[in-house]
């Protein structure tokens, strides 16, 4: 039932990349992680999985990786109205060709969206990572007879400045809501979020950027009542609450957004945990993505601890530990890897192609020897040499060099990336 009454808007990421330099040459969906999916794997899995299966895909631009990686991905059978669709910021007579907000952007997909026959528009964030079952929230609204359905999560002071914030009546309709409150004006913001959550400091009610619409008001805020709003969080949602039945769904399990390379990273790293927070073995609820048809992963002579590795590896490492290694990486003899996300390569070099660089002075593409990482993500194809060390970490300043950028203490190499033997920033 759900699938026939809901269609799902994914956002996918605005001009202003936080997620630089992973977003310098492809757009925010298609960023690798753990080791195998994209990043639009998450929502779009989390749709199928609650039997959702009619999405689009906003993105201010359209890549050629973004497209491949849809159209390979996610074929429904032609008994299924299903599809993913992607939608790209577009210059029409009205506008300019840049989605000025999320709002704005969903406004300008309006017209594409209509064309199908729904009762509820699910929204999505595009950086997140969680494994929700969209149906029962979107049970929820019916049965509330809601307007709009805000998820909701219980969060701690020190996260409630980067949320939106909300309190809700016994009824868990929305009363008030403010968009990334100043820490001053947290005591105001304090709600009950249950024992549990009290008893970890989580007092505070944050949005979670995932919205249920009824149809007629998504029109009618968009195209009539609010024609200039660009966001939701700033200006549709606090104005909503005050003429619509705006509800709070509350949602229990693991929930992180990865919209910057901290959170990415950690995000990432996590999956290594014995039991981790947000679990990719759980067949009920499966993220899915291409299907390769790589080799399996060959491990000669290395000591790996907490790691995750991806198809079509080859590594003689000397250890790898807390890490998550992406399809098709290749780490040479003596390397030590802690605490990186390596994502991998498009492509195997031949034999021939490795011993032409070689007397050109190139590396192989891949983590060369006795190379020792920590606290680095590697993005796709970059060549490594040999005697790299990169020891990352707070103690380094933020910096933008041609090759690497530094955030946070995570030293972030970029696509395609040379880094010649011998290399210590
Ligand atoms: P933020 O995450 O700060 O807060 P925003 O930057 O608007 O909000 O991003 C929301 C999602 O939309 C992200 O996936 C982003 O990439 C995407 N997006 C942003 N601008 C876009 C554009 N112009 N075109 C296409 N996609 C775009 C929001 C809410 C808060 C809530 C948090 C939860 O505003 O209230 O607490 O999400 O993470
Ligand atoms: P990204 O992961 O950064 O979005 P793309 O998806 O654009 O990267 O690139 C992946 C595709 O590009 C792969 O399917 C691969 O076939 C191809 N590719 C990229 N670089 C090379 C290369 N140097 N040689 C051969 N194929 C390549």
């Amino acid at each position: 039932m759900t699938s026939k009454q809901v269609v799902a808007v994914i956002l996918g990421g605005g001009a202003g990349s936080r997620l630089y330099p992973l977003t310098a040459t492809r757009s925010k969906p298609a960023v690798p992680i753990a080791g195998k999916y994209r990043l639009v794997d998450i929502p779009i899995s989390n749709c199928i999985n609650s039997n959702i299966n009619r999405m689009f895909v906003l993105t201010q631009y359209n890549s050629a990786s973004l497209n491949k990686h849809i159209k390979n991905t996610y074929q429904f059978s032609g008994f299924s109205s299903g599809f993913v669709d992607i939608l790209a910021a577009e210059q029409t007579p009205d506008s300019l060709g840049w989605f000025q907000g999320t709002a704005d952007a969903v406004r300008q997909s309006l017209k594409h969206i209509e064309k199908n026959d729904f009762e509820y528009v699910l929204i999505l964030s595009g950086d997140q990572l969680y494994q929700m079952d969209f149906a029962e929230m979107i049970d929820n609204h019916k049965a509330a007879g809601a307007d709009i359905t805000i998820a909701t999560i219980p969060v701690g002071a020190s996260e409630a400045t980067e949320f939106g914030i909300l309190k809700t009546d016994e009824h868990n309709s929305i009363t008030s809501f403010i968009e990334k409150p100043a820490a001053e004006l947290l005591p105001n913001w304090v709600s009950d979020t249950g024992e549990a959550m009290q008893s970890m400091q989580r007092n505070y009610l944050a949005s979670m950027g995932i919205y249920i619409f009824s149809r007629k008001v998504l029109f009618g805020l968009l195209d009539e009542e609010k024609k200039d709003a660009t966001d939701f969080g700033k200006e549709i949602i606090p104005d909503a609450i005050n003429k619509y039945k705006v509800i709070s769904y509350q949602y229990g399990g693991y929930w992180t957004d990865i919209g910057n390379i901290y959170s990415f990273f950690e995000a990432n790293l996590a999956l290594t945990m014995d039991i981790p927070p947000f679990n990719l073995f759980d067949n009920n609820r499966m993220i899915f993505t291409r299907a390769r048809m790589l080799p399996p992963a060959k491990i000669s002579g290395t000591t790996v601890k907490q790691t995750l590795i991806a198809e079509g590896t080859i590594s003689h490492a000397a250890s790898i530990t807390n890490s998550v290694i992406g399809i098709r990486s290749r780490i040479g003899a003596g390397s030590v890897i802690e605490s990186c996300y390596v994502m991998g390569n498009d492509y195997y070099e031949t034999i021939e192609e490795i011993a032409h660089n070689f007397e050109h002075g190139i590396p192989k593409v891949g983590i060369g020897d006795n190379c020792d990482l920590k606290n680095v993500i590697v993005d796709k194809n970059c060549r490594i040499g040999n005697n790299v060390k990169i020891n990352g970490g707070k103690h380094l300043p933020d910096a933008d060099h041609s090759l690497f950028t530094i955030k946070d203490g995570i030293v972030v190499i970029k696509k395609g990336a040379t880094i010649p033997d011998g290399f210590e920033p």
